[in-house]
């Protein structure tokens, strides 16, 4: 090993919190989920094998799906100022993936001469080592702790500090349901130091004609992303979904303010799942519910961070107001 790499390599470290439980969690989410009445239930992580995780790329490419544009224009935008605001030396980015609007956070961080240690959380441990060696080597001194884990169950995992600037982006809070997203939260204010701060991404309430179409694509793609979750399952629990006989749903839930995308069957089936030990029953028409993707205002977004004991310091949005960035601090 010679240059720049092996330089690199010597501030990388990468720890995989992910062990053989992760198979039996996922039977035993599966199971729970499909036994579940009268709405039958999938989790969203399932959605995120590779081929998803390839499916969510194209997703936010989309001209429907504006997310991941609004927030990173924010970024873009706002980087210099929520650094300042932040006063932060560290970025713990919760659910990494190629850490494509992070660069911004780094780059100014790295500008104010205020850039220590990168970790990056993720599930999928090849995205994470590709950016810590890239970022490694744009950023001479720059320590890369990456930790492969579920950011749900291994925020235990991650390593001390101070002044630290935990990310968790792309909206991705929403996907909880409101008691999850509490105590998610109420967990990480239990993680954080008085000088640690949350920058918190979160899609806001607007049009509904807007948000429908963001989870209905007219190419398509957010339903092979949404039918994906049956193929993992087949895949990983020997489970026989006929993929090619659900039809893919989504609508917005005015009252619980969230978007819901659900699987319909087309037909009456009993559909075998062994490795969760189970047969699932679906009568023709009937739906299996496999995300909820919950759009906030301001005020909802400072009452459930205060909640958690988090004060809200600062709310960004792009100029549309599509998205919304917060940074929050430990109260008293
Ligand atoms: C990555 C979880 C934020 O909820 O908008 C995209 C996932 N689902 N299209 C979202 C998703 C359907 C996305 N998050």
């Amino acid at each position: 090993m010679t240059g720049a790499g092996a330089v690199a390599e010597a501030r990388i470290r990468i720890d995989d919190r992910l062990d053989g439980s992760a198979s039996d969690d996922l039977a035993v989410e599966v199971r729970d989920g499909l036994t579940k009445s009268p709405l039958k239930e999938l989790p969203p992580k399932l959605f995120y094998d590779a081929y998803g995780s390839d499916l969510f790329e194209q997703i936010t490419q989309l001209p429907e799906y504006y997310p991941t544009r609004c927030e990173r224009s924010i970024l873009n935008r706002r980087a210099p100022e929520i650094v300042a605001a932040s006063g932060a030396e560290e970025l713990i980015e919760l659910g990494s993936g190629s850490a494509s609007k992070t660069r911004a956070l780094l780059f100014a961080m790295a500008g104010a001469d205020a850039l220590r240690r990168y970790v990056p959380v993720d599930v999928s441990a090849a995205p994470v080592e590709r950016c810590a060696e890239e970022l490694c080597e744009t950023y001479p001194g720059l320590e890369v702790h990456g930790l492969i884990g579920d950011f749900q169950h291994d925020l235990v995992h991650l390593p001390g500090g101070e002044r630290r600037l935990f990310a968790f982006l792309g909206g991705t809070i929403g996907n909880f349901f409101p008691v999850d997203r509490v105590e998610f939260l109420a967990d990480l204010r239990e993680l954080m130091g008085p000088g640690d701060r949350l920058l918190l991404g979160t899609d806001l309430v607007k049009d509904v004609r807007v948000l429908e179409a963001a989870y209905d694509d007219s190419a398509g793609v957010t339903a092979e992303f949404n039918r994906n979750v049956l193929r993992v399952i087949n895949r990983e629990l020997g489970a026989g979904f006929r993929i090619d006989r659900f039809d893919h749903r989504a609508f917005y839930d005015e009252r619980e303010s969230w978007i819901e995308m659900r699987l319909r069957s087309l037909d009456d089936v009993v559909v075998p799942v062994p490795g969760a030990g189970i047969e699932v029953p679906l009568e023709a028409g009937e739906e299996i519910r496999t995300e909820i993707s919950t759009k906030f205002t301001a005020a909802r977004v400072e009452h459930e961070l205060g909640e958690a004991g988090l004060r809200l310091k600062r709310f960004w949005t792009d100029d549309a107001g599509m998205f919304g960035l917060s940074l929050s601090a430990p109260a008293g």
